[in-house]
């Protein structure tokens, strides 16, 4: 049986572009290095061939120093592609930049309606729903905009409220199998997992909640070596990749790719 939550045939990712160094973050860290973030990046994409999928990697936008976080400006479901409006004004121009890629990589391509906002890291799938995660990115009008969207892709949308804190609904979360959830203690608290199996990440290791599960594998940042270990010890296979640049701007494994089956 195949899962359209995790079973992907390809994945859109776009290479970071040497602006990536201005991205937006929460707290300065100090700046990415471009070079050992495009290695990093080289290293993910092999990671998502390795597990099953055919990687198209769009060229750098230097006008957009997040566009390498391509999971924002776009939502793909069974194939269809959602363009959404990404709430940090710097990044909304990003929207329409995809647009035509998605046109050339998807089965159909429609525009999430204004006024509201949108970003994909705010939506986490299971098979048969699209949970959205209200942040200072996601608004309730964008993610009202979306229900009507998503139901005729055959999806059922339930809004949620992201704890203040957190940047991203998936910043803290993300899907480990048709039923079950990775996610933070906090988040996790928040309720928002209902119906579905909850692994917490252990204290020290929050950034680990940032994993992708991609056919076979969940691919996990590395240096969670108690989360590589539940997750292991619970029967799932873990590839790890090194995110130390991504991080600096507030990007994740989930951040760096569109994931979708056609
Ligand atoms: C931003 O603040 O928009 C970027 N620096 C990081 C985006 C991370 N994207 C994601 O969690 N989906």
């Amino acid at each position: 049986m195949t899962h359209p939550s995790h079973h992907f045939t390809h994945a859109l990712c776009r290479a970071p572009a040497t602006s990536v160094t201005a991205g937006l973050r929460a707290a300065d860290r100090g700046d990415p290095d471009p070079h050992l973030f495009a290695a990093q990046h080289g290293a993910y994409v092999a990671a998502l061939e390795q597990a099953g999928c055919i990687v198209h990697v769009l060229p750098p936008l230097d006008a957009f120093p997040d566009s390498v976080f391509i999971e924002d400006p776009a939502l793909v479901l069974n194939g269809s592609a959602i363009v959404l409006r990404p709430g940090a004004p710097s990044r909304l121009g990003e929207a329409a930049v995809l647009r035509p890629d998605l046109d050339r990589h998807c089965r159909a391509v429609i525009d999430l309606p204004g006024p509201g906002f949108v970003d994909g890291g705010d939506i986490l799938c299971t098979d048969d729903r699209v949970l959205v995660g209200l942040s200072a990115r996601t608004d309730a009008v964008g993610a009202e905009a979306l229900r009507p969207l998503v139901a005729d892709l055959g999806y059922r949308l339930e809004i949620l409220r992201t704890p203040p804190e957190i940047l991203h609904f998936k910043t803290e979360s993300s899907l480990l199998d048709a039923e079950t959830i990775l996610a933070t203690p906090r988040l996790a608290a928040s309720g928002a997992f209902t119906g579905l199996r909850v692994i917490e990440t252990p204290p020290g290791e929050e950034a680990a909640a940032n994993a992708i599960r991609v056919n076979d594998v969940v691919l996990l940042s590395a240096g969670y070596p108690r989360t590589a270990d539940t997750l292991t010890k619970a029967g799932y296979d873990i590839v790890t990749r090194d995110t130390s640049q991504a991080a600096l701007v507030d990007g994740g494994l989930s951040c760096m790719s569109l994931r979708y089956s056609l």
